[in-house]
């Protein structure tokens, strides 16, 4: 297991429809490092394995406490990870795509595996896309191209909070909220248990993850505060990243 840093954040920011890629430290055995063809097969394919936390347990106190951060990033992103190495065992011809082609591509997998992949290859890729849409001096403001496209789609990043608050409530039970872009425009969305909006043809910029695991120990049942929270320990930077990235692409 490799640490995510900077190189690897970037690499992820690639969000064109062809290489949307996830952290070495997802991969196995950090393998493609040395096999490089001009394609970058860095991404995460078969077995997965669970990246390491861009930053310590307790660096998002106390906007998000540490035993929250053990448990949802040891327990639970580790079981979506096993769960889904499990469903592809037997299926060879899975063993190539990356986790961003199997979910982005959940219609074309077969019926007898759609379903674990859209949970738990879902569940795989928001989580791990969820550590690095945080940081330990995350909150202010979006900056540049980002803050002016906010502006522009959504009203401003109040705006875009108040929408991703409402997004958040109106979720019943499990789900995430997303900052999306598709077609040169930025929208909230809010999607089911551990569904990515790769699916819809969306991409994701940011996301808050909206189960109970996420906020319970801390919040208990107060899902507005611990949203309101969240804006705390946002990841700019990284958003921004991953915005144009995918203007370009
Ligand atoms: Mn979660």
């Amino acid at each position: 297991m490799q640490p995510m840093t900077r190189r690897h954040l970037l690499q992820w920011a690639g969000v064109s429809a062809a290489t949307l890629v996830l952290p070495v430290g997802c991969s196995a055995g950090g393998k493609g490092e040395d096999g490089k063809k001009g394609e970058d097969k860095r991404g995460d394919t078969y077995p997965f394995t669970l990246p390491k936390l861009p930053y310590a347990e307790d660096a998002l106190e106390p906007h998000i406490d540490a035993e929250t951060m053990k448990t949802h990033h040891d327990k639970h992103h580790l079981a979506y990870v096993n769960a889904l190495n499990a469903a592809l065992k037997d299926h060879d011809d899975l063993h190539k795509k990356t986790l961003v082609e199997l979910i982005r591509g959940l219609n074309d997998v077969p019926e007898k595996v759609r379903m674990a992949v859209r949970n738990q290859g879902g569940g795989h890729l928001n989580h791990s896309l969820f550590w690095m849409m945080m940081a330990k001096d995350g909150g202010g403001d979006p900056k540049g191209e980002l803050a002016k496209a906010i502006d522009t789609d959504l009203g401003g990043v109040d705006k875009l909070k108040d929408a991703a608050l409402k997004a958040a409530l109106a979720r019943f039970g499990s789900g995430w909220v997303w900052l999306v872009f598709n077609k040169g425009k930025l929208a909230v969305r809010s999607s089911a248990n551990q569904d990515n909006p790769l699916t819809e043809g969306d991409t994701p910029l940011l996301g808050i993850d909206v189960w109970e695991h996420a906020y319970y120990l801390k919040y208990k049942n107060l899902r507005a505060d611990y949203v309101k929270a969240w804006w705390n320990v946002v990841n700019w930077n990284d958003i921004a990243e991953r915005y144009n990235a995918a203007k370009k692409s």
